[in-house]
């Protein structure tokens, strides 16, 4: 770890990683100050276990020392040691469906985001090639050798081997065309999902788009020519700090993101349920079909029963008339009943609980 500036946190992850990303999004949304280093293979994963519990992309590190995981849980922790300028909306309705937005942007978006880059011979020879030079250097082995096994890695654990079978391609590509015309809509009538600033859920959707559908040869391709609005908000979002932003958010929730509470509802929710109840049952894989997709094989994720859970505590905390008002738009988009359809989570004694200090569960298991 450099020496240098250690008032300043630290950053650690990939320059081409999803969630990496999305933090440094955040960060440079919210105006604080990190220096950002490549994560170093294989050394940094053992250190990783050992502070962390587990190892994923990206780790904090805190000028006191702490060690710090799990973006939702850092965004949330660095909004209460930050609270000048919130990221998350006054109205409880407009937050609680910022909080929906990034989940969905986290956990479901992730798999379409993998498949472009890995399916992809092009995104697999970009990706593969940086990461071996970014994130493995320190391995004495052949380029050739680490690019390889890198694309194995990939796609066993998050596109053929997480489901995605030759069968499941156009339909995961059609979703991805459906939301990046739904997003054009909106960005054709305002700077950010929820008015003239950002908020969490453009820092949910950073994710999937800063460092993978805005950055990998294949899908770029399709947003300069289907959505070039959303291009450019990719960008806004990066080029935007809440600081010197000016102007509203909307009231209430806007048809638009309406419409895409009801695309979350078709595929998101029902999937999360099928992740229940194959947790429930034992399985590490299941067989699911959600919006018209038949995901094959998918890994089972207790994190994202936590995920669930979660936004069900959510809602728990709200007062009685943000309840009323939220379940209102929950109710019309489809988005209540599989929030709540299995009532007993299978979830363990205090589970990721200690976030985003100690992580129990990574997204799904994946072998270094
Ligand atoms: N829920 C975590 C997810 C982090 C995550 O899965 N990051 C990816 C890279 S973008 C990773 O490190 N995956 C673990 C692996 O591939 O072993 C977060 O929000 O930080």
């Amino acid at each position: 770890m450099s020496e240098s500036n250690p008032s300043v946190l630290e950053l650690r992850g990939s320059s081409i990683s999803y969630f990496t990303g999305k933090m440094e999004n955040y960060f440079r949304i919210k105006g604080i100050p990190y220096r950002f280093e490549s994560m170093r293979f294989p050394g940094e994963v053992k250190r990783n276990k050992q502070v962390l519990g587990l190892s994923q992309m990206p780790v904090v590190q805190l000028p006191d020392g702490r060690w710090m995981t799990d973006t939702t849980k850092m965004i949330q922790w660095f909004e209460c040691e930050y609270p000048e300028r919130p990221i998350v909306p006054d109205d409880p309705v407009q937050a609680f469906v910022c909080y929906l937005l990034e989940d969905w942007a986290d956990e479901w978006w992730w798999r379409p985001a993998m498949h472009y880059r890995w399916y992809y011979p092009e995104g697999a020879r970009f990706a593969s090639g940086h990461l071996a030079q970014e994130v493995m250097g320190g391995l004495l082995l052949p380029l050739f050798m680490k690019r390889a096994m890198l694309r194995r890695r990939q796609r066993n654990g998050y596109t053929r081997g997480d489901g995605i079978g030759p069968d499941a391609v156009l339909g995961i590509e059609t979703d991805v065309a459906n939301l990046f015309s739904q997003l054009e809509r909106i960005f054709s009538v305002r700077p950010f999902l929820f008015g003239d600033r950002p908020t969490l859920a453009d820092v949910g959707f950073a994710g999937p788009f800063f460092r993978h559908f805005a950055l990998d040869p294949i899908p770029l391709q399709i947003l300069r020519h289907t959505a070039p609005k959303t291009l450019e908000w990719v960008i806004r979002v990066w080029n935007s700090r809440l600081e010197s932003a000016v102007g509203d958010l909307v009231s209430g929730i806007p048809d638009d993101i309406q419409e895409l509470l009801k695309h979350l509802s078709r595929g998101y929710l029902p999937y999360l349920n099928a992740n229940v109840t194959a947790v429930k049952a034992g399985k590490t894989r299941f067989t699911t079909t959600v919006d018209g997709v038949t995901y094959t094989k998918a890994r089972t994720s207790q994190y994202r029963v936590w995920c669930l859970s979660q936004l069900r505590d959510r809602y728990h905390t709200m007062s009685c008339e943000a309840q009323t008002a939220l379940s209102g738009v929950l109710r019309s988009t489809g988005v209540w009943d599989p929030l709540w359809s299995d009532v007993d989570l299978p979830m363990n004694d205090g589970q990721d609980s200690r976030l985003p200090f100690w992580g129990d569960h990574k997204m799904t298991m994946v072998n270094e």
